[in-house]
């Protein structure tokens, strides 16, 4: 079957809920894939950081065939031999004293939320049904109906209602609106280090520890959605690690397995997640043992090969180079680690139509926000392919 097989019977059989480019991949490696007609691409995208180790990283494919053929789910009505090696792996990485696992990342953020809300009511004291969680203009956490209640973006939400009260939204990056909107309810503040759908959008130097500070005051708690900053992305392990800020919930997900399986996880201190008795919350495939040997390796890999290491020094070598472009259509470009943002004039005529031509000069990259193209190649990229997807950007950042 040719690409255009495949996406005729895609648009059929297939709900319509993305329009993804026109390019049907069948294979990866690395920082490469290859399409059905035998193309070659490098993957500018890692799929939103979810493929931070590579596409197929050997270790990780190996420990996942291997786990698939021993035991891949027990439920938790029974323990597993891989759950407790994750926990403990997890936490010693991180330095939180629990986990909670789960499998995508608007479950990890709904975990939060729950956790949140629990311990406002059991341990804070605030009266029940009263729990209020603010939350930032320019927010993506998932898709869930709870979560799309406090997305800003009309799309998300348009035809979805009626939504789950209990949401505040402040702007981004402003640390005295947070002081101003908190109440005696409020048990939480939901935030990304780094927000990632809105177009890379880097927070003023000092917010996180000043938004710290201010949970400390209020005693409301610090959920840090890193499902897509953390884990290397940033040149930190944890975006947050760049100020020195810890959160008093951490959201992971994407490439805690290195984009081989769905793997998430909130982790905290034993007061936050202590507050989950039995069949309080839970999922079926949440901390199985495939997907917590998969995360373990995976982890192993961000550690062994230095990803966390290599993000921040070849991070700071692509930022530099993607400046010096000159394009008549760039605004500005922001971003951290191997994560950029290139933001174009509004005359630009949008972020699309580069994508595509990157797509037939063999790199793949996705517009956000219609004016943004944004990178996030997988952080085993060297400098030679970083140069070599630079010299594309700046070829078609010279088109009309
Ligand atoms: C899609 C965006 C990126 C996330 C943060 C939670 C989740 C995400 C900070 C939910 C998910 C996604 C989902 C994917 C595209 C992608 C995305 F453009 F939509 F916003 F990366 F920028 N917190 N991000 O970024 O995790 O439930 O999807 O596992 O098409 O929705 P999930």
């Amino acid at each position: 079957m040719n690409t255009q097989e495949y996406i005729a019977l895609e648009d059929q059989y297939n709900a319509r809920n993305y329009q993804p480019l026109d390019v049907v991949l069948t294979r990866g490696n690395g920082v490469w894939v290859e399409d059905v007609e035998g193309r070659r691409y490098m993957d500018f995208l890692a799929a939103y950081s979810a493929l931070n180790q590579g596409h197929c990283h050997p270790r990780i494919v190996k420990v996942m065939v291997e786990q698939a053929a021993k035991l891949a789910l027990t439920s938790r009505a029974f323990r597993n031999d891989q759950l407790p090696l994750l926990a403990k792996e997890l936490c010693e990485l991180t330095g939180y004293e629990m986990m909670l696992p789960m499998n995508t990342g608007a479950e990890a953020v709904e975990t939060a939320i729950k956790a949140a809300r629990k311990w406002g009511y059991r341990i804070k004291g605030v009266p029940e049904d009263r729990a209020r969680v603010i939350a930032c203009y320019g927010n993506f956490h998932g898709r869930t109906i709870t979560i799309v209640s406090f997305s800003p973006e009309e799309q998300y939400r348009d035809g979805f209602g009626p939504f789950t009260p209990g949401f505040t939204l402040i702007p981004y990056g402003e640390a005295e609106a947070l002081e101003a909107a908190i109440t005696p309810h409020t048990v939480a503040f939901l935030v990304e280090p780094i927000q990632g759908e809105s177009g890379v959008v880097v927070p003023p130097p000092g917010y996180l520890r000043q938004v710290r500070d201010i949970c400390n005051r209020h005693n409301i708690l610090l959920i840090l959605d890193e499902i897509q900053s953390g884990l290397g992305r940033t040149g930190r392990l944890l975006a947050a690690d760049h100020e020195g800020v810890r959160g008093d919930m951490v959201t992971l997900g994407k490439a805690l397995s290195g984009g081989m399986y769905p793997v998430s996880a909130v982790l905290a201190s034993r007061e936050v997640l202590g507050v989950f008795q039995p069949g309080d919350h839970g999922s079926t495939y949440g901390g199985n043992p495939l997907a917590c040997a998969v995360a373990r390796e995976a982890l192993k890999v961000l550690v062994e090969e230095k990803l966390v290491e290599r993000a921040a020094e070849l991070g700071e070598y692509m930022l530099a180079r993607l400046r010096q472009i000159t394009s008549p259509h760039i605004q500005k470009v922001r971003g951290k680690g191997l994560w950029a943002g290139i933001v174009l004039k509004p005359e630009a005529g949008g972020a699309r139509r580069f994508c595509e031509a990157l797509l037939e000069r063999g790199l793949l990259c996705k517009e956000t926000h219609w004016n943004v193209i944004r990178l996030a190649p997988p952080l085993v990229i060297t400098k030679d392919q970083i140069d070599w997807a630079v010299e594309r950007l700046e070829e078609v950042l010279q088109m009309p």
